[in-house]
């Protein structure tokens, strides 16, 4: 039986009133069920510190470093493909090591530009952009249908789910919309148009053959954002089609969410960057038409990820293969409920980012401070973790634990000892740097009367609300200092409410205005500063920063009897580069009481705070390829023990690395 949201028939033909003012990382201003709505991206500048560090490190390393990959036959995706399939040039390009995913990282990589052009206005990266587009407007055919890699190996159209058609248009469409608002330019937006419109005629009768298409399903988030930039309704029906397809008939697997229909589901299954996709596109359906049974099932799934199925860093998807609970063949996926491995965790970055931009997108919905969190851990472990230090080279899988070369942690091909420059699956490089590229427009938002400040940096944001404009200065040295001051530089006429993210860690925060005593401040929930601001009034919060020792539900077998550390949203790692000569990761051993000195070392891994402490040591024995034997009681002392943020980690060269360490107590 063809399962259909209750949706009000209606709904799906009228035109909804376009926000055609709305210059945000997404066009949501009028969006009737998102509350917390995207500032337009000219609106904020991060001027300092480590956010506006890293997309600098992006700007200048990342970007023009996805485009020598992209140029490399030994790397997955190429932009010599667009080259090869409209006659001009490509003669290099290795069609067998194309992935069929390619173009869909080709078009990351001109969103990341389009961001980083909506920051910097250089005209050379416009110019670049518009040189691209005129390629991809002349690969794609006349129907609107655009794949290189289908037109160079030969493949027939929408014949196989895995080939990843709708990965690349889903790409196309949000990156066409970014770079819409990031130049006032029509020419990418008319190319996502014609790719909405064949989608549309290919998938609006919801062919029964093509029920369970769709893989990375960027393709929902694609649509969505195409309608609101065109304000036509066809893509928000385009974008539920898309939602309720999967598993609307027999033969579905759990691989891609095709085997239970999305608003039945209970739990995480299946890859975890299709699954993550999913999520976020079905999160973005929700906020333009307010399904219940959508939201129902999406906040079951979160209740499910999060509970049971996210590591301590943010990452989801620790499988590299297995099978569901189903009995579905499964890969690069979610596993059962607390199966997080540390050295075996795949959690490829892409699932990680998706993780975060699902949970921006749920924050979104109802301002609350939990999805924020999530969002937070995903940026400042598992999504920087899949990039050195220098922006340069790159990992695929996160794993939390590594015992050195002599355990060689590479399963698959993409998964390379150390990060590398060219992947022979690209998806995560471009991943990484458009999440950076766009970060601005995370970190803030409004709602009515209403400031919302998601993450801390330093930074200027100036934005229209409460009948004025209200414009801060935030500075920060934020994840180092839990200070953050704000000075108000415009006040509106109106009440305005500033309201600022607690994190649930963050118990003790205070934030005191002027001279007015601090005031305690509720973790874990968005504190709400409201008042009629004056120019010149300051506000200062401040965020416990103490390292705390962290403990894992004990179902998590491979965390038991282990601890981790954290200092605010950062969590850290032990790493052989810091342990002492002759000692091991894994002979550490925590004391529960332990307490830590954190040092701020500015040229050690681009600035970083370590922590230092006293653990204990329990030597380890030789095994000599034994895999038990009977305890022999070893005598333990007490060594230093330095730690390093996990992100950092494998950025000297090959290393042994552990999140989690036994307890010593
Ligand atoms: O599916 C295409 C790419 O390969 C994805 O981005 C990864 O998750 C991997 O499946
Ligand atoms: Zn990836």
């Amino acid at each position: 039986m063809k399962f259909r949201l209750a949706l009000p028939a209606a709904l799906a033909l009228i035109a909804l009133p376009l926000a055609a003012e709305s210059r945000g990382i997404v066009a949501n201003t009028a969006s009737p069920h998102i509350k917390l709505k995207a500032l337009d991206l000219d609106d904020v500048r991060f001027t300092a510190g480590f956010w506006a560090d890293r997309f600098d490190v992006v700007r200048r390393n990342t970007l023009p470093t996805l485009w020598k990959a992209m140029d490399d036959p030994r790397n997955g995706a190429q932009y010599a493909s667009f080259l090869k399939t409209t006659g001009r040039g490509g003669e290099h390009l290795n069609v067998g090591a194309l992935n069929v995913w390619s173009d869909g990282d080709v078009y990351k990589a001109v969103e990341t530009m389009a961001l980083v052009y909506a920051t910097t206005r250089d005209p050379a990266i416009d110019r670049r952009m518009d040189e691209i587009i005129t390629v991809f407007a002349a690969a794609q055919e006349p129907d609107g249908y655009i794949s290189t890699p289908m037109r160079l190996k030969g493949l027939a159209r929408w014949t196989n789910l895995r080939n990843h058609e709708l990965y690349n248009m889903g790409h196309l469409m949000t990156a066409a919309c970014i770079h819409h608002r990031a130049t006032g330019k029509r020419n990418f937006l008319d190319i996502a148009i014609k790719v909405a419109d064949h989608l549309y005629v290919t998938f609006q009768p919801r062919p029964r053959a093509l029920a369970h298409f769709g893989f990375n399903p960027s393709n929902i988030m694609g649509s969505i954002e195409l309608y609101r930039t065109t304000g036509n309704s066809k893509y928000l029906e385009l974008a539920r089609i898309f939602t309720e397809m999967r598993g609307s008939a027999p033969g579905g697997s759990d691989l891609n969410q095709s085997r239970t229909s999305l608003v039945k589901e209970t739990e995480a299954v299946g890859h975890a960057v299709t699954a993550m996709y999913l999520y976020a596109g079905a999160t973005d359906v929700y906020g333009e038409t307010g399904e219940q049974p959508l939201l129902a099932a999406l906040n079951r799934i979160w209740d499910d990820v999060t509970g049971r199925k996210m590591y301590l860093t943010g990452a989801v998807g620790n499988l590299y293969n297995g099978v569901s609970r189903k009995n579905d063949e499964v890969h690069e996926a979610f596993g059962l409920d607390y199966e997080l491995p540390n050295r075996f965790a795949y959690n490829e970055t892409c699932a990680n980012i998706a993780n975060a931009m699902w949970n921006w997108r749920l924050l979104g919905l109802s301002g609350d401070a939990r999805y924020g969190d999530t969002m937070e851990t995903v940026l400042y472990n598992s999504l920087l973790s899949g990039m050195s230090i220098d922006g340069t080279s790159f990992y695929y899988a996160n794993p939390l634990r590594r015992h050195g070369d002599e355990l060689p942690r590479v399963v698959r091909r993409q998964d390379p000892a150390l990060r590398s420059t060219v992947l022979p699956c690209y998806c995560c490089p471009t991943s990484i740097a458009r999440t950076i590229a766009g970060l601005k427009g995370w970190a803030f938002a409004k709602s009515e009367g209403a400031l919302w400040v998601n993450l801390y940096t330093t930074a200027q944001v100036d934005t229209a609300l409460a009948g004025g404009r209200f414009a801060l200065t935030a500075k920060t040295s934020y994840p180092w200092s839990g200070t953050i001051h704000f000075t108000v530089d415009k006040a509106p006429p109106a009440e305005a409410a500033l309201m600022l993210r607690i994190p649930a860690w963050a118990s003790g925060a205070t934030a005191s205005i002027g001279n007015e005593p601090p005031r305690k401040l509720q973790s874990g929930a968005y504190a709400s500063l409201r008042r009629v601001w004056h120019t010149g009034d300051q506000v200062t919060l401040e965020l416990p920063m103490q390292p705390r020792i962290v403990e894992a539900n004990p179902y998590v077998e491979s965390a038991r009897n282990q601890v981790a550390v954290m200092r605010g949203p950062v969590v850290y790692a032990v790493e052989s580069p810091d342990t002492p000569a002759g000692l091991r990761i894994s002979e550490f051993a925590l004391p529960t009481t332990a307490r830590f000195e954190a040092k701020w070392e500015p040229s050690l891994l681009g600035g970083v705070i370590v922590l230092e402490t006293s653990a204990r040591v329990r030597p380890e024995m030789e095994w000599s390829g034994m895999l038990y034997r009977t305890l022999s009681p070893a005598a333990t002392r007490i060594a230093p023990l330095r730690m390093v943020p996990y992100y950092a980690w494998a950025n000297r060269g090959m290393s042994h690395m552990t999140v989690w360490i036994p307890r010593a107590d």
